[in-house]
């Protein structure tokens, strides 16, 4: 295991110096943020973040993510010269030499969460999800007022986007997904590039949007879709751990036994209620995510790949991008290393 750590570029409070400082971290997760989905990622902007990266003295272990065309997902006809484009992204990757890409086919919404500040009795602030208050929410004011989802679209994109994706069920969105693969896995593995799909985070349907890889036997289906070692997963223990019946370990030993978790998201979730949880400290007592049996299954897999502490909470008075700060991430990060450290013992 390689452990890394997000890094949102040039203008990021956590700066690579910081990160560095963290005992044990030695990869870098980024992107380049400043470019549209469906353009082609310039080698030279790739090349210049690499660069700045290894100038710090850490590696570009993981990209993430080339966003997904939403044209793709709906399987437009324009879909065809945006998956072109990616392929031409995934190449240049390959030609700089950064081995695994994270990516998702999330429907308009990457992750979502009703707060990103919700306070926790300990003083702390966390990002939380309750179904029902989303269901609460009016859609006129979607990508307006909320803050708490990642999207990059406008509120008129996002009406035109519903409307179109009541065309689209679940099993033609598994169709689409299907078709983006065939194109772009052979691409990436002539290329020397690992793809490592993101799980839907929560990993279920909301506003009545399709969404297709949120459990064991869906990844199970994904990895076959294209019969590849290019054809990865992100085991995101969060997004997964969502709903109590992932068992996490198990999907562990499963996608990582078949060689296909090319990037590990570790992080823990409390669930509360029904389709009701909030972010929780990373260690196993203070959330629903067994994260000692998850470490013991990348151990008996033999598990080598980039792995970051994904979100934290916001402590110590930091303020800054939800889930992103440094302190909480890094107690993360030292975390997940004492685990992996002991599940280790004698296997090395
Ligand atoms: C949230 C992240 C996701 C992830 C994308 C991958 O913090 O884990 O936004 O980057 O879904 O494409």
């Amino acid at each position: 295991m390689r452990m890394t750590f997000r890094w949102y570029g040039a203008d990021d409070r956590v700066t690579l110096a910081y990160i560095r400082q963290i005992p044990g971290l030695v990869g870098i997760v980024s992107a380049l943020y400043d470019i549209p989905p469906g353009a082609v990622w310039p080698l030279e902007r790739i090349l210049a973040l690499k660069a700045s990266i290894e100038d710090a003295g850490l590696a570009f272990d993981v990209v993430e993510s080339i966003p997904v065309h939403e044209d793709i997902k709906l399987g437009r006809p324009s879909r065809d010269a945006y998956i072109d484009a990616y392929c031409r992204s995934v190449e240049h990757l390959g030609a700089a030499g950064i081995p695994v890409l994270c990516y998702n086919f999330m429907t308009v919404f990457d992750w979502t969460r009703t707060r990103v500040d919700m306070p926790m009795p300990d003083g702390s602030t966390t990002l939380s999800y309750d179904h029902e208050e989303l269901k609460r929410i009016d859609l006129s004011s979607v990508g307006k007022s909320l803050p708490a989802w990642a999207t990059s679209y406008s509120a008129r994109q996002i009406d035109e986007l519903f409307d179109a994706y009541k065309q689209v069920d679940e099993e033609r969105l598994w169709d689409h997904l299907a078709y983006f693969l065939e194109r772009v896995v052979p691409v990436a593995e002539a290329a020397g590039v690992k793809m490592a799909i993101h799980p839907d985070d929560p990993p279920w349907s909301t506003l009545g949007l399709p969404r297709i890889i949120g459990s064991q036997a869906a990844l199970r289906r994904f990895i076959r879709l294209v019969d590849s070692p290019a054809n990865g997963v992100t085991l995101c223990t969060g997004s997964l751990g969502a709903n109590p019946a992932n068992d996490l370990p198990a999907i562990t030993r499963e996608i990582g036994g078949a060689g296909r978790i090319h990037f590990a998201h570790s992080r823990n979730v409390r669930v509360t209620g029904d389709k009701k949880f909030h972010e929780s400290e990373h260690p196993s007592r203070f959330g629903s995510v067994p994260m000692l049996e998850v470490m013991k299954a990348y151990r008996d897999v033999g598990f080598k790949g980039p792995m970051r502490p994904d979100h934290g909470r916001m402590i110590w008075g930091e303020t800054g991008r939800a889930g992103y700060g440094l302190y909480d991430r890094a107690l993360g990060a030292m975390y997940l290393q004492g685990l992996w450290e002991g599940v280790s013992e004698g296997k090395r």
